[in-house]
């Protein structure tokens, strides 16, 4: 019997030295220490022996146990110190690489664009306001001397929704809105920003784009007032060097109209290809407003007169910035757009 303990000690030794995880380890326990297990099986044949040999196998088989007890808690150390060291390898971290930068981003060159021209226009007083997309046949055609079979509507095919209802093809009808609701005798300043949309599409026009349209309206407002304002904002956006040009036109909504161009940005007015070799560049269309707009929408032509103007955001962004195609400003490249980052 003390031959079996003995061998069993050696054997047990061995696989606890031997096991290579802690269920492993945990396994052996169990086998040779458990309560059915092998120990405890030969301890069984204890009844056998005689009283004499009882306590000196006892205490054999105690000594064994606490042996093999201390074993384990060896391997467990060693097995866990293991685990550690490979977690610890695997986990390190190098402080000193550099970190990785986030995206940081920047503002659309539209936005920078129609920021610029609202801080203008509200130093001089000006209100910014606001209106539906989705418009009907008489505030965006009507209400602006354009009736049904006016030809100047083909020039701002649009998208229908129903016969009389429509994508706004220009922020006009949100300047009809507002004198509807200021007439017959409060003054308007204001502009008009936002989306507007008309069936064209090649690298100068875009189904949808951006405008600014403008509107002042009061006693006595003349053609100088247009003349000084829209000088002002063409020398703010463009630079103080610029020259400015008023060049008769046709709009159904104003009479007389004017489109108002710059000198060239690029060549300096000596002609190129961005001017067409003329040296200038048409930047927006304006007017006084015409007399039967001004009644339609309940204000007294004879009382009262007034300026509008309108312009395509992308336009302007592409004269100030160089770029040659409206589709850029949609793609939503990060390449492009980031050129514009600022700070
Ligand atoms: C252009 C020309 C223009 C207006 C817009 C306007 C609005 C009202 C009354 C009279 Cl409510 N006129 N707007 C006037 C002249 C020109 O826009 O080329 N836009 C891109």
């Amino acid at each position: 019997m003390q031959n079996k303990l003995r061998t069993l000690e050696v054997e047990a030794k061995k696989a606890i030295g031997e096991a290579g995880s802690l269920s492993k380890l945990e396994k052996e326990r169990v086998h040779y220490l458990g309560r059915r297990g092998e120990l405890t099986l030969i301890l069984r044949g204890m009844k056998d022996l005689s009283i004499e040999e009882r306590p000196v196998v006892g205490k054999l088989a105690n000594q064994i146990r606490a042996h093999l007890e201390a074993c384990i808690q060896e391997r467990l150390a060693q097995l866990k110190g293991n685990l550690k060291a490979e977690r610890l390898k695997k986990e390190r971290l190098d402080v000193t690489l550099p970190g990785t930068r986030p995206q940081v981003g920047s503002k659309h060159p539209l936005t920078l664009v129609l920021d610029e021209i609202k801080e203008l226009f509200a130093g001089l007083g000006y209100t910014v306001v606001e209106g539906p997309e989705i418009e009907s046949d008489y505030y965006n055609f009507e209400a602006l001397n354009l009736p049904k079979i006016h030809p100047a509507r083909d020039m701002q095919d649009t998208f229908y929704i129903t016969k009389d209802i429509l994508l706004r093809t220009h922020t006009s009808p949100v300047q009809v809105r507002t004198m509807e609701a200021r007439a017959p005798n409060i003054p308007v300043r204001i502009i008009c920003p936002g989306k507007v949309y008309r069936r064209d599409a090649d690298s100068t026009h875009s189904p949808m784009f951006h405008q600014v349209e403008g509107l002042v309206i009061d006693k006595g407002i003349t053609l100088a007032n247009l003349k000084g304002v829209l000088t002002l904002f063409a020398r703010e956006i463009f630079g103080s060097d610029v020259k400015v040009r008023f060049r008769p036109s046709y709009f159904p909504f104003t009479e007389p109209s004017a489109e108002v161009d710059i000198s060239c940005v690029i060549c300096g007015g000596e002609g190129c290809r961005v001017c067409s070799q003329t040296g200038w560049l048409e930047i927006l269309g304006s007017g006084l407003v015409h007399p039967r707009v001004l009644a339609m929408s309940g204000y007294d032509p004879e009382v009262v007169s007034g300026f509008a103007f309108g312009m395509g955001v992308e336009r302007i962004a592409m004269l100030k910035y160089g770029i040659d195609d409206i589709r850029l400003f949609f793609d939503n490249d990060v390449r492009f757009l980031h050129q514009f980052a600022i700070g």
